[in-house]
């Protein structure tokens, strides 16, 4: 960099920028391709650009919905085979008239070879890497053809799995049986999931899955930007932006650089008269500083803390005549963040703390673990999808998702919609529950990778951390995959991969955020570990994955108290709907039925769900012809409730310390969000973008403020309020409310006046739940929890809700004196004119809980569901995704609840 003039600018002059031409040419080539397979049996099939085999063969009737039966398995010959996609296009004088002329693809899944005009001009082998091609020699005027073979990932990964077994073994040697899956995903460089996983069907594609195009320019094109926002101690915010092009090789690249950004006051202009330092490859970096006074611009903040406001900057390069070359645009965000990773306690081993602190407010994580949003990855990028399910989140108080690492890098949009919502996302590096490679080729393109990555998504403020792996060091030091003899060898492997190749990456390109070489882990310990630590499932330290399948899960006391808990679950049918898109036969649906068996991936899971909601659900013998419909409809119950007495625990100990240091949780990140078929998962949406009861039990177990009961096994009730506002609440009223099974008159009712402290937990009361049943008249100390229940508000001055009204179950609810209501629909109205809005009242003769509303063929979301009914009416929302008519919703709407008289 010469010099740096900063200006502030008129629009007017803003204007006449944009108008100004370019001087580099791109030709799209999206859009129709062809596609043959390497034995000829299909030619000439119409194809799509991005797209993929499966989506391909579908559309051209060669397959049926892969997504239906058992057409996962049937399908697996596509995967198999060898897939070409070629295609025309014509270029002109104009275009070859350029001094650079690139092939670029913006994702390649996975191994293919890549001929233009009967060149090999090269090959791919990771499906994360943005292939840059430079075609300048083997184009030609007037038509050319461009073909990509692609080879089966099947068999490259088998190939290369016993390459380097030769070498030595890298586990796992295949997936579980009941994947009904394909081995050695994690020898090539592809969607992990895509061979299977315990949620989802293998489908391993192969395609263009994103962009293609070709990009003539003279002297440069801008690559990446990569921004980064630091507070100083003063009034300024210190803006670096990092401009990467693909320039010409051997030519010096003169001429100005101009960085605007138009902040809440002005656009600020920032010019830099430049000459490039070129990096290798023809790469050139800019690297570019100014500030930005901190009253100029509002802070980006997570969801629930503020606006997550966003500037637009364009970074455009002139050529020393003036001429812009090109350029990019972007939105930024202006917060802080760090990791803070503190001593807890004067032991030793009472570790250390973990949690965010963004713009100096400590945050507690309240969200979910992603898997890629579809199966099929060109369909990821699918945006209404991306919008759901984010909106999803955002509608249930989360502010944190996890990028999963067994999937991909999401698209661009993905994280812009988190960046516009406020949603923070931990990015875990697409390697999942396996060892690795560490061989030259492994390494090199895992390089590739990274840095592609990290350049393309540095500057999103929604992005707070990389996180190597997916479990990995777990995996080791807990033997999953039979490394233990070969510890040391294994150890150093883990090393190499995450920290000498990842990290360093990374790092180059982006140290404002903080890394973490696995999740979980326990950070900076594990780090002091040697990356491997001795239980890298500490409560603590760093975050933990916790899955309990053995023993009750609404037991609050078996949950663990850990720093932050980064995955927990538990598993859940889709509703009969739901599973009927999957299936055309309610056979199908029956508990034993091979497509239910053929559907559950998790060894066992079908018969453990069921062990598991008996312990507490009044499940019915399964002799009995509907027992299929309860167990589904159970499996939702059992799940929302394990996860929601889970997620209460977590919060209930953010601000305090048990006697042996565990405690200040500042985070609960469930598994998982969304599904990729319809099977029973962990998912709180099911893969018709349906919410399960899960999500809106979310949406109050993750509310701003939360009262919450905490029942111990010595039969101790304590009551909570959770704060994460940023001020408190004077003169709220918390309201103990005890019913009977038979009455919707509480026959106690307890009021507690309480501050509501930011930021903190509080315990408001406790008491030995049976002796206050037995006080309130609902039996003796031994029998009164099966007569009554605990109900629980918080409100203002005004009476009005400060939190969502909770519940208690003294007692399991199989053994409990439930009523057996009847549930109906009353008056339904249409609230607004288009269609979009319905309120659907609920009429019951008696104390119901789990009421569930369906509108079977008309998706959208209740303003609750799953919910427990002490009033003889209520009123719930529904808002359907796309206009409808009043005839239609009362058509189809339809209520069931825990004790409805279908299930018996
Ligand atoms: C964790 C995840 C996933 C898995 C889930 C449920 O191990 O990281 O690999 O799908 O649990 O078993």
């Amino acid at each position: 960099m010469r010099t740096a003039t900063t200006i502030t600018l008129t629009t007017t002059y803003l204007l006449l920028v944009l108008l100004t031409v370019k001087s580099s040419l791109v030709l799209e080539l999206d859009g129709q391709w062809k596609l043959e397979d390497s034995t000829r049996n299909y030619q000439e099939l119409n194809a799509n650009v991005p797209g993929g085999i499966y989506t391909d063969l579908m559309e051209n009737k060669i397959l049926e919905d892969v997504f239906f039966g058992f057409r996962d398995v049937e399908t697996r010959w596509v995967a198999q085979n060898n897939w070409t996609y070629f295609r025309n296009f014509v270029v002109d004088e104009a275009l070859l008239a350029h001094d650079n002329i690139k092939l670029v693809f913006d994702g390649l899944d996975t191994f293919s070879q890549i001929i233009l005009n009967d060149h090999l001009i090269g090959t791919s082998e990771n499906m994360f890497v943005q292939y840059i091609f430079d075609v300048l020699p083997y184009l030609q005027n007037g038509i050319n053809t461009l073909q990509v073979r692609f080879t089966s990932p099947i068999l490259m990964a088998k190939h290369l799995f016993e390459k380097q077994a030769m070498d030595y073994l890298v586990p796992p040697a295949c997936v579980p049986i009941e994947y009904n899956g394909e081995c050695h995903a994690n020898h090539i460089r592809k969607m992990q999931a895509s061979f299977s996983w315990d949620w989802g069907p293998a489908l391993p594609s192969v395609g263009i899955w994103k962009s293609v195009r070709i990009e003539a320019y003279n002297s440069g094109l801008i690559r990446h930007v990569l921004v980064s926002t630091e507070a100083d101690q003063s009034d300024n915010w210190n803006v670096k932006v990092t401009t990467y092009f693909d320039g010409n090789i051997n030519d010096e690249l003169l001429g100005d650089l101009l960085i605007r950004l138009q902040t809440n006051l002005d656009v600020v202009e920032t010019i830099y008269d430049i000459s490039f330092t070129n990096i290798g490859n023809g790469e050139l970096v800019h690297t570019a500083m100014f500030t930005i006074p901190k009253l100029h611009v509002d802070l980006w903040w997570p969801n629930g803390y503020g606006n997550p406001t966003l500037y637009q900057m364009t970074v455009t390069f002139k050529s020393s005549n003036q001429e812009e070359m090109c350029k990019k645009t972007l939105k930024i965000g202006f917060r802080t963040i760090s990791l803070v990773q503190d001593k807890i306690g004067t032991k030793q081993e009472s570790g250390l703390s973990f949690y965010f602190i963004v713009n100096n407010v400590p945050i507690f994580a309240k969200g979910t673990n992603s898997i890629p949003l579809n199966i099929l990855p060109e369909k990821g990028y699918d945006s209404t999808t991306i919008q759901f399910l984010l909106k999803s989140a955002q509608a249930a108080h989360m502010n944190m998702i996890r990028v999963w690492g067994g999937g991909v890098y999401e698209s661009d949009e993905f994280y812009e919609v988190c960046d516009e919502l406020g949603i923070m996302v931990w990015q875990d590096f697409m390697f999942a529950c396996a060892m690795y490679p560490v061989n030259e080729e492994f390494l090199s393109t895992v390089k590739e990778e990274v840095r592609y990555q990290v350049r393309r998504l540095q500057y999103h403020p929604s992005i707070i951390l990389w996180a190597a792996n997916n479990e990995n060091e777990a995996a080791l030091r807990q033997d999953w995959y039979g490394t233990y003899s070969d510890f040391e060898l294994y150890k150093s492997d883990f090393i190499k991969l995450y920290v000498d190749t990842i990290r360093n990456e990374v790092f180059k390109s982006d140290t404002s955020r903080q890394f973490l070489t696995s999740s979980p882990t326990n950070g900076l310990q594990s780090e002091l570990d040697g990356y491997i630590a001795l239980n890298p499932a500490s409560n603590f330290f760093g975050d933990v994955h916790y899955y309990n399948y053995l023993t009750d899960s609404w037991e609050q006391d078996s949950m663990p108290i850990p720093r932050f808990s980064s995955e927990y679950g538990l598993q859940s049918f889709p509703t009969i709907p739901s599973l009927l898109t999957a299936t055309n036969s309610t056979t199908d649906l029956l508990f034993n039925s091979n497509f239910m068996k053929h559907r559950q991936h998790h060894p066992g899971g079908n018969e453990e769900m069921l062990a598991l909601m008996s312990m507490r659900l009044p499940i019915v013998s399964n002799e009995n012809e509907n027992f299929y419909k309860a167990y589904i409809f159970y499996t939702q119950i059992h799940q929302s409730m394990g996860i929601k007495l889970q997620t209460e625990k977590y919060r209930i100990w953010r601000s305090s310390l048990n006697i042996i240091d565990q405690g200040f949780t500042m985070g609960a990140l469930y598994w998982q969000l969304n599904d990729v078929w319809m099977a029973p998962t962990w998912s709180g949406i099911d893969f018709n973008l349906n919410w399960k009861m899960l999500h809106y039990y979310a949406k109050k177990f993750f509310s701003p403020i939360l009262i919450a009961g905490y029942q111990s096994t010595s039969r101790n009730v304590s009551i909570h309020i959770v704060s994460d506002l940023t001020s408190n609440i004077y003169n709220a009223t918390a309201t103990v409310n005890i019913y009977n099974w038979d009455s919707f008159e509480p026959v106690h009712t307890e009021n507690h006046q309480a501050i509501i402290m930011s930021g903190l937990s509080t315990s408001i009361t406790s008491f030995w739940v049976d002796t206050t049943l037995s006080e309130a008249q609902c039996g003796t100390d031994i029998s009164a929890k099966y007569e009554c229940f605990l109900h629980l508000s918080l409100t203002d001055n005004n009476g009005l809700p400060l939190a969502p009204d909770n519940f208690l179950f003294p007692a399991a609810l199989k053994d409990s004196h439930l009523r057996s209501s009847t549930v109906k629909i009353g008056a339904v109205t249409q609230m607004t004119k288009d269609g979009t809005e319905y309120d659907i009242q609920v009429i019951t003769d008696g104390i119901a809980l789990f009421v569930w509303l369906e509108v079977d063929k008309i998706k959208g979301i209740f303003s609750d569901n799953g919910f427990m009914m002490i009033t003889k009416a209520t009123v719930v929302k529904f808002y359907p995704n796309a206009p409808t008519s009043l005839d239609e919703i009362k058509n189809y709407v339809t209520v069931t609840h825990l004790t409805d008289s279908q299930y018996f």
